[in-house]
């Protein structure tokens, strides 16, 4: 696996063209990520100004918090991955059949072990397949597309170290394409930021191109809140190296035996809220920017929000966008939803 460095725009969409067209198997870095501890410096000095305080959940996600989120997804109480898996397990074949040959493209792919059955199925019905996965980590990208190529050769992997954001200008060399965003990941946006998003991605996405959206469904609290407090403790050192990289990157220098981990259901807003509680008062340094921050004891930082959807409150809201829902895919509880959708020109 290649990996190269871009700067800018222009030359990320332009490289991007060109390993397609060369049938390269590598990971392009987007300008985005170049700095990335002053980007994290930024992004906290940021948060830590908002009322109550509220962190960036995409920094969970450095090395070692790819590697712990990978160990939730196996944890008995986090019914998600399990779930989505065999979803996509039983219905990879179908999907693949109604979209037709096209370019996979997705949003957060991690260690892109769900997306194999969809490799899979794409594989079984077509020749010539491009799959190209979108990741801020590129430990979990080169991981991920090292083991794609080696198990299938025939698929071309072209990935992109970047944001969410870096992918959209991509839309435009991969029709037709699949969009996959899997693991209920837009759980992560507040209404808001949701909005863009779909604003965005619906922009960019071309007629009759399709979309794979994965959503956690709403279902009894206890389960929930399992889900993000396991009894192995994993979700909670996932949380708090949000700490031990504030202290190596940022030279926080924070006592992490007195942070704790804090996960429940907000019932009002349909979403888990997962915090950092300080259980003592310290100061929190970021020494580039010469900046620090008092945390009184018994405060909460909001690292994570994760939403909780019903299948019918998405369908219409991203029929909005000009999404048209062709078809949903559910487990026989009804805990986690897939929705196969399509780009129509009609933004309504
Ligand atoms: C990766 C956003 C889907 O919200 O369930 C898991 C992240 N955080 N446990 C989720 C997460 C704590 C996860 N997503």
């Amino acid at each position: 696996m290649l990996y190269e460095t871009y700067s800018n725009h222009d030359c990320l969409l332009k490289t991007f063209d060109a390993a397609l067209q060369e049938q390269q198997n590598i990971v392009l870095q987007a300008g985005s990520l170049q700095d990335p501890v002053k980007g994290f410096a930024e992004s906290v000095c940021k948060g830590m100004q908002k009322k109550p305080r509220q962190l960036e959940c995409r920094f969970l996600y450095d090395a070692q918090g790819s590697k712990l989120y990978e160990k939730i997804c196996s944890q008995p109480e986090y019914y998600l991955t399990r779930t989505e898996a065999a979803i996509l397990q039983r219905y990879a074949g179908e999907i693949s059949r109604k979209t037709g040959s096209c370019h996979l493209i997705e949003l957060g792919s991690g260690s892109s072990v769900k997306t194999d059955y969809l490799l899979s199925a794409y594989q079984a019905h077509y020749t010539k397949i491009c799959y190209t996965p979108i990741d801020i980590s590129s430990t979990a990208l080169k991981l991920a597309g090292n083991a794609i190529i080696t198990k299938r050769p025939d698929v071309q992997v072209v990935g992109i170290h970047g944001t969410y954001n870096d992918s959209f200008q991509l839309l435009s060399s991969t029709s037709p394409a699949l969009v996959i965003f899997l693991g209920s990941t837009l759980g992560n946006f507040n209404e808001e930021e949701e909005h863009v998003f779909w604003q965005d991605i619906s922009q960019h996405m071309q007629k009759r191109d399709y979309l794979l959206l994965g959503v956690d469904l709403v279902k009894d609290i206890s389960i929930l809140e399992a889900a993000y407090n396991d009894a192995a403790g994993v979700t909670a050192a996932f949380t708090k190296n949000y700490i031990t990289r504030m202290n190596r990157e940022l030279g926080s220098s924070l006592d992490l035996d007195h942070i704790r981990h804090v996960a429940f259901f907000n019932r009002e807003k349909s979403r888990m809220e997962i915090f950092l509680e300080f259980t003592k008062a310290q100061e929190i340094l970021i020494e580039s920017l010469q900046k620090t921050f008092s945390v009184a004891q018994g405060e909460m930082l909001q690292i994570e929000i994760s939403r909780k959807f019903s299948l019918p409150e998405v369908k219409n809201n991203l029929h909005s966008y000009g999404l048209k829902p062709i078809k949903t895919y559910t487990d026989d509880k009804g805990w986690f939803g897939l929705i196969l959708f399509q780009k129509t020109n009609k933004i309504v």
